[in-house]
């Protein structure tokens, strides 16, 4: 990682080599903790405050005291991409457990660390974007709702590196889950969309993660007056489906043209995907939170 990069380490910016934690803190000893991924474009900030409210929802629910507000938090995280002169960025903040003993008990960790790492970003994909991406459905399953809700972003995400470990295994660019019913769930990193006739179909976000990406997605969807639906689908819509597409902070909007070694429409990415990642590129070159003063 380049030394020059400032990292935001519990109120001090530290040298990328020097930001360290604990070997006691809880995030790296049980993956206790919450972290999101946000990208700025052009100078701006894109959805920071949704971001935000997400990472507050998911401390919540893991009964994680966030120790600044979402006000400070904010101002937090633009600072950081202002020591780093950024104005393209993946931005990773984490709150994690903090320092406790070896045993579980949340309770005796007092102070939870807060990191902001940034770092410059291009696109994820690379020319896929244009190609479309191979996506395989993976045998492991999405953690099912009632033992580790897909909606919590927190730091355990083996379930997630099991899905890239099986998909790498078998050549794909992207993993799809499952869940336990054999609903599909979503990618290792990205909510999934289906078209079928001119109508776009999401699962509904019980058993996946509330995208911020999704719900733009969704948003531009409806201001376009496409049909729209989110409804559970299985293998059969998403091997018949004529266009596939994930959405996500890293991924953005990104086309899927086979699918389990079948092409997906003519192979090649489909129009109404195209025109949603036309008019998503459009949204994040405008809108978001400014880093510097303009
Ligand atoms: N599902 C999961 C499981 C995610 O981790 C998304 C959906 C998309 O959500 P947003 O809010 O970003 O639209 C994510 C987010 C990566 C990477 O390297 C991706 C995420 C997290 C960490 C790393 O692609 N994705």
């Amino acid at each position: 990682m380049g030394d020059d990069l400032l990292v935001y380490v519990d109120g001090k910016f530290i040298p990328a080599s020097e930001a360290k934690i604990s070997v006691f803190d809880h995030g790296f000893l049980y993956g206790d903790g919450v972290f999101e991924g946000i990208r700025a474009y052009n100078g701006r900030v894109f959805k920071l405050m949704e971001h935000l409210d997400r990472l507050y929802d998911c401390a919540k629910v893991i009964k994680l005291k966030i120790p600044v507000s979402k006000e400070e938090f904010a101002e937090i995280i633009l600072e950081t991409l202002r020591r780093n002169k950024l104005r393209n960025a993946y931005i990773r903040p984490i709150v994690t457990r903090g320092i406790g003993d070896l045993g579980l008990d949340p309770d005796k960790c007092v102070n939870p660390s807060i990191i902001v790492i940034t770092q410059e970003w291009d696109r994820l994909y690379g020319d896929l974007y244009e190609k479309g991406l191979r996506a395989i459905t993976v045998a492991i399953r999405r953690n099912p709702i009632d033992s580790l809700p897909p909606n919590i972003k927190s730091l355990n995400y083996l379930n997630n590196i099991l899905a890239k470990i099986e998909a790498n295994a078998k050549g794909g660019d992207e993993a799809i889950f499952l869940d336990h019913n054999g609903y599909i769930s979503e990618g290792s990193g990205d909510n999934i969309f289906v078209v079928k006739n001119g109508a776009v179909i999401t699962p509904p976000t019980i058993n996946n993660l509330r995208g911020i990406t999704r719900a733009v997605a969704i948003e531009l969807i409806r201001k376009l007056g496409i049909p729209f639906q989110e409804a559970n689908i299985g293998l059969y819509d998403l091997y018949s489906a004529d266009e596939i597409f994930v959405t996500g902070t890293a991924a953005e909007i990104a086309p899927i043209t086979y699918i389990d070694g079948r092409v997906v429409g003519d192979g090649k990415p489909g129009e109404l995907t195209k025109k949603l990642m036309e008019e998503f590129k459009k949204l994040t070159e405008t809108e978001g939170v400014p880093i510097y003063d303009e």
